[in-house]
């Protein structure tokens, strides 16, 4: 292990903020006050933050449908994330984008997606700008299970290793995509996928945030050295269902329970950093409290944040560059 007190502390805050954001967003968008579609990340956060740890700002990411999670670990603000949701004019959009579309470049984060494989491409172009300009940085793409089958994510994997882009593939399989057992739904194995390409790849447990700061780590890395693409295929599960208010039927009478009693990716950082005398559980009870403060706050910020006016409609609607 290679973090020193600032960066553990830095982690287990960055997945607490995550899992207290989505654990109250599913109980507010019960109350009816929350537009549009939500997806949740709750139980994925390691991958995240694993993965984010390792990035600045002039590095990029591509996210999700559920994309919370990427968003709070590269950086985004909760307050101004809280208000996109809740459809607010102080939204990181200006409220017209909402959980799906939460996005902010000066983060270098490229979007939240409704598009299942829209991530893999828009991080070629980035880790292609990266490669021209020269700046050393890095572009990286969050999909799901589901998302590895989709055609822009194999060309893009294509695509990354032909021109020997320093471009990260993170693959978060959490054995579903929509209400199908991704054992049914994806062809073959992620990892000889990628390999088929020649692109490096590397399967991690996804509740063990130690495991996938180290993947990362080394695909980073090598992305940064000039070496070219890398796969990650984190295994994980998610808490909720595919979206709020899916009735997940789908899914066997107390799997979710049973999951969350056995694999919670804070429970094992907590574990692990306070048998080993890293952070004291003190420490990181400070941290819950703090995380717990800063999600009431974002939350009440955006009930009383006023939503777009008819004037702001027309704004936005193109971007110049
Ligand atoms: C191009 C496209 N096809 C289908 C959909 C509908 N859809 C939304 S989420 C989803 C499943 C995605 O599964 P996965 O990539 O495994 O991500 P997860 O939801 O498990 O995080 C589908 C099929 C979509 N949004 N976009």
């Amino acid at each position: 292990m290679q973090l020193n007190h600032e960066e553990l502390r830095r982690a287990y805050r960055t997945m607490r903020l995550i899992r207290d954001f989505e654990e109250r967003l599913h109980l507010e968008f019960a109350t009816g006050e929350i537009p549009g579609f939500v997806h949740l990340y709750a139980g994925e956060e390691a991958s995240a933050v694993g993965v984010c740890m390792h990035l600045t700002d002039k590095d990029s990411i591509a996210s999700t449908h559920r994309g919370h999670g990427h968003c709070i670990a590269k950086g985004c603000d909760t307050d101004a994330m809280m208000k996109e949701i809740y459809g607010r004019k102080e939204g990181l959009c200006g409220g017209k984008g909402g959980s799906m579309h939460i996005a902010d470049l000066s983060k270098g984060m490229l979007g939240a997606n409704g598009i299942v494989g829209g991530g893999p491409p828009l991080i070629c172009g980035a880790a292609l700008t990266a490669k021209v300009l020269q700046t050393g940085g890095v572009a990286v793409a969050f999909y799901g299970d589901g998302a590895s089958n989709q055609g822009t994510t194999l060309e893009s994997l294509n695509l990354a290793k032909v021109w020997d882009l320093p471009a990260i593939f993170v693959c978060e399989d959490n054995g579903y995509a929509e209400s199908t057992s991704s054992s049914y739904a994806v062809a073959g194995s992620q990892i000889e996928r990628a390999r088929g390409f020649g692109i490096p790849a590397e399967e991690v447990d996804g509740f063990d945030f130690f495991a996938v700061h180290d993947a990362a780590r080394t695909a980073i890395e090598r992305a940064r050295a000039g070496g070219g693409p890398s796969m990650i295929h984190v295994r994980l599960s998610r808490y909720y269902g595919h979206f709020e208010g899916d009735g997940m039927t789908y899914r066997g009478a107390g799997e979710v329970e049973a999951l969350r009693a056995k694999e919670d990716c804070l429970k094992r950082f907590r574990t692990r950093v306070t048998e080993a005398a890293l952070l004291p559980a003190a420490e990181l009870d400070e941290i819950d409290r703090a995380a717990a403060d800063q999600i009431e706050s974002a939350v009440q910020n955006a009930k009383k944040a006023k939503p777009p006016t008819e004037a702001d409609l027309l704004t936005d609607a193109y971007v110049a560059y």
